[in-house]
């Protein structure tokens, strides 16, 4: 079959060779799972860069992990299903380049970034880490699929944070400009709030390079913030669980907020809590990843969906938090850490993945069913002392205790 027939091939969903890189992570491994389970040949890359932060910042994740050899095993005896894997790092061009070689993927879902804005900007070091594995990374996955094989379909992880808090509506990745009598298709404007940020929204801007100058195909998710821990596939066996990060530096704010919840310390919203975001089920996330995979962007499409299912003010998370909660939980507004806008517009359109066929979850719904009784189970492990914000935003050298 051509190369060129891979899009309605891909439509029928079975038998399609996916690469996840970052398959160890919070995310990745769940969409392993999924997109194995829905009958995709998976391997996964990793070079547990994440593991490392952890040893780095002396935390662990809420819930136990298994080593991914545990977890692949796993897997396998329970479905007969292999996730083959390589174990290396995506800023090692030949090893990339390699590895697509030797698996001949017809996707690549890419998740294999330094994914902190807080550990983005702890100070120099932490800031040049983050761009340069990001980047430098994501660089090495274009010139690998320009090489190998440029049909391979770019399944890209962005950040809603990648457009910042614009007085504009925000389109999904492209805006029609009429200026001066004259109109142009471009990349929605960017003002990001962090290093880890901005390193997506170069990661964004390289893409479209390749695809405009190599004819690469891409679609580039930007995700809005992931609350939850399990997916179906996930809770088969303790073995198959993902991560759950609870500290100020890793863990984002709704499972934050749960944690606080359950151990009877008050929520932290920093500021006002006016800051509005996008937020998403982990459940939906590795469906949407299914959808792009299983929908792939056309030679030279540089496809953009915003991935997030409800628009939410921090000050509303903390609430529907505390009023799920089944007992007493305190909302306290602390000094924000960060430099970011807590009085905006903030408006996003987020219809083609709906349009694909995505059935979101919604928050209040996951609070009660999942979220609030995997933290019971593990509350025991939770180390208060890593739930206090330590970095600063204005401060060019944070100390992380
Ligand atoms: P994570 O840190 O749990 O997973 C990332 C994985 O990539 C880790 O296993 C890590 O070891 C691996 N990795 C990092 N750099 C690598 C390198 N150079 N070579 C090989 N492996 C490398 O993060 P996550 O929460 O699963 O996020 C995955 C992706 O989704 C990231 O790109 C992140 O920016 C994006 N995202 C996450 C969220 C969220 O709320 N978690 C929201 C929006 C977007
Ligand atoms: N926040 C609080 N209290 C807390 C923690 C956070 O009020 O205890 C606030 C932050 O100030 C911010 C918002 O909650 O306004 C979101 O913070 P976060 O840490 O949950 O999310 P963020 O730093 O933006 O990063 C996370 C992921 C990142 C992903 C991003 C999606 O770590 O990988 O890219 O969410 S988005 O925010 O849409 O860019």
């Amino acid at each position: 079959m051509p190369r060129h027939d891979i899009g309605r091939r891909q439509k029928v969903g079975r038998d399609v060779r996916v690469l996840v890189l970052g398959g160890d992570g919070y995310l990745g491994w769940p969409t392993a799972l999924h997109l194995s389970e829905a009958g995709n040949d998976v391997a996964v890359v990793d070079n547990f860069l994440r593991r490392r932060y952890d040893e780095e910042l002396g935390v662990c994740s809420l819930v136990p992990i298994e080593s991914l050899e545990v977890r692949t095993r796993t897997w396998h005896a329970l479905t007969g299903r292999r996730i083959e894997t390589f174990v290396g790092d995506l800023c090692d061009g030949d090893f990339v380049t390699e590895t697509t070689r030797a698996f001949r993927p017809d996707a690549i879902v890419h998740f294999a970034e330094q994914r902190s804005a807080p550990y983005s900007m702890i100070d120099r070091e932490h800031a040049v880490h983050t761009q340069h594995n990001n980047v430098v990374g994501t660089l090495n996955v274009l010139y690998a699929i320009a090489e190998v094989d440029p049909a391979i379909h770019l399944v890209k992880l962005g950040t809603m944070g990648e457009y910042g808090t614009p007085n504009l509506d925000i389109e999904e990745g492209w805006l029609d400009v009429e200026h001066k009598g004259r109109t142009d298709r471009v990349l929605f404007p960017k003002r990001p709030g962090s290093f880890y940020h901005l390193s997506k929204v170069h990661d964004s801007h390289n893409i479209e390079f390749a695809c405009r100058v190599w004819g690469l195909r891409a679609t580039d998710l930007n995700q809005g913030v992931v609350y939850g821990q399990q997916t179906e596939l996930t809770e088969r066996d303790p073995a198959l669980a993902t991560r759950f990060d609870y500290d100020a530096v890793f863990g984002t704010v709704l499972n934050r907020f749960v944690i606080q919840a359950v151990l009877g310390e008050p929520l932290t919203v920093y500021g006002s809590g006016g800051q509005t975001r996008g937020i998403i089920d982990i459940r939906d996330t590795v469906e949407c990843i299914r959808l792009a995979v299983t929908h792939p962007a056309q030679p030279g499409e540089f496809r953009v969906f915003n991935q997030l299912t409800e628009q939410m003010s921090v000050h509303e998370m903390a609430k529907a938090v505390a009023t799920a909660f089944p007992g007493a939980a305190e909302v306290e507004n602390v000094e924000n850490p960060r430099v970011e806008a807590d009085s905006h517009h903030y408006n996003v359109v987020f219809t083609g993945l709906r349009s694909l066929g995505l059935q979101p979850h919604l928050l209040s719904d996951t609070l009660i069913t999942s979220l609030f009784p995997v933290v019971e189970r593990h509350r025991d492990r939770v180390d208060r002392a890593m739930l206090a914000p330590t970095v600063r935003w204005r401060s060019t050298a944070n100390a992380l205790r």
